[in-house]
């Protein structure tokens, strides 16, 4: 038996041909676009403030300053514009720093994806296998066989999404994770009325969601969905999301967490009246620690969590399921690539997720009734859009 044919298994002479050609040209395709990007990025680097996509002026998160802090003003404070405004409008520029740090990240991406196909892809039929057997334990239905050069570019485009939203940059996180809060800072916090505790908090999640939303925009397939089931997902997932970035800026070892420059214990959070819900957020987020998840499994947990085609009011399922499934076989090629696997079976249930969020809605009832005034007026309307209902905000 040759080679090829233990590689291939039972596959024809024909079929083998078709294979070997698409490895071809999907080689040819990767280098041209690898060393185009490069090309580009480092023109970028030379011109950051024309070129490089930012989000939508519509944010205006909180912005790294480039002198070790960032500024927290909150961002979402006088919004008066509905705010799930999916339009495909063309993305705008930032801060020169968030750009170059962008063009960085992009870089080393690219870099990262030349190493990996000069070094690691001579064994690519191994690779192309993969995708096949892939493919066929996916149990695919035809319109979703991807081929493989649509699954690299899948894991690009999810790993830029989330790389180019994340609003904290890993490596600045890292840097701050020993800042904590002393003790009589923490008093500070505590004695800070509940009302206006609620209110910066809310201002904090909001602008952590405009950054979910404008995720979610860059994912590619999101913006050709129906845009009911764009708002569907995005209602539906926008807390998820965040708990999954909180992880993120999650200290496990000390139980913290980054809270307005600073990692916060969450006794910090007291004066919120909801210790049962910072707790099993901090609970959560202790657990995912634990699975070390790579910012690219972020970026793909993140994605199918947000993609998730069980929704009741979604209209066109069919279209989100088929994108779910894509996503999802782009995640497991990578984690199969990267030996990861196993870490499918320890992602965090859908139940967990979903009861937390639950939790924040129903302490966000008992506080409207507690402050019906300041939840109306204070609260930013991206908030109150996605977690007050539309009978109750008419
Ligand atoms: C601290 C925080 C949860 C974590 C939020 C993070 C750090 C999540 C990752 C984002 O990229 C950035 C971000 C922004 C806001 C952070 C939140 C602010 C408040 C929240 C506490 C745990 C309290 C939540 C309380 C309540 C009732 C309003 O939901």
């Amino acid at each position: 038996m040759s080679r090829d044919a233990v590689k291939f298994g039972r596959m024809s002479k024909k079929q083998r041909a078709i294979l070997q050609a698409e490895v071809q040209k999907l080689l040819k395709e990767q280098r041209t676009e690898i060393s185009a990007s490069l090309q580009s990025s480092e023109s970028q680097a030379e011109q950051p403030s024309t070129t490089t996509p930012e989000l939508p002026h519509s944010i205006q998160p909180s912005t790294w300053s480039g002198h070790g802090k960032w500024d927290f003003s909150c961002s979402t404070r006088n919004c008066s514009l509905p705010r799930l405004q999916l339009q495909r409008e063309p993305l705008v520029l930032h801060t020169p720093e968030k750009a170059q740090a962008e063009v960085t990240i992009r870089k080393n991406y690219l870099r990262d994806q030349q190493h990996h196909f000069e070094n690691v892809r001579p064994n690519v039929f191994h690779n192309i296998e993969s995708y096949c057997s892939l493919n066929f334990c996916s149990c695919l239905p035809p319109e979703c066989m991807v081929s493989a050069s649509e699954i690299e570019l899948l894991m690009q485009n999810v790993v830029f999404a989330h790389q180019e939203t994340c609003q904290f940059p890993n490596e600045n996180l890292k840097i701050l994770r020993w800042e904590t809060f002393s003790p009589e800072q923490m008093q500070r916090f505590q004695q800070k009325p509940m009302d206006q505790m609620w209110d910066s908090c809310v201002c904090h999640i909001t602008d952590a969601i405009q950054y979910i939303v404008e995720f979610a925009k860059r994912l590619s397939g999101f913006m050709d969905l129906n845009p009911n089931d764009q708002i569907v997902l995005l209602k539906a997932g926008a807390m998820e999301l965040l708990l999954i970035r909180m992880s993120r800026a999650f200290n496990c070892y000390n139980n913290t967490v980054y809270f307005e420059g600073k990692y916060a214990q969450l006794e910090l959070f007291h004066s919120l009246g909801c210790s049962d819900l910072i707790s099993s957020m901090f609970d959560f987020c202790q657990s995912l620690c634990a699975l070390n998840l790579s910012e690219q499994e972020m970026a793909f947990f993140s994605a199918i969590t947000l993609l998730n085609p069980g929704h009741l009011w979604l209209q066109e399922k069919h279209k989100v399921d088929t994108l779910y499934r894509k996503i999802h076989l782009a995640f497991r090629h990578l984690l199969r690539r990267t030996h990861r696997e196993f870490i499918l079976m320890k992602l965090p249930e859908k139940a967990k997720l979903s009861s937390i969020c639950q939790l924040h809605l129903e302490k966000l009832n008992i506080f409207r009734q507690m402050y019906p005034s300041i939840a109306w007026e204070k609260f930013p309307p991206l908030y109150k859009e996605l977690f007050i209902s539309e009978t109750e905000t008419s």
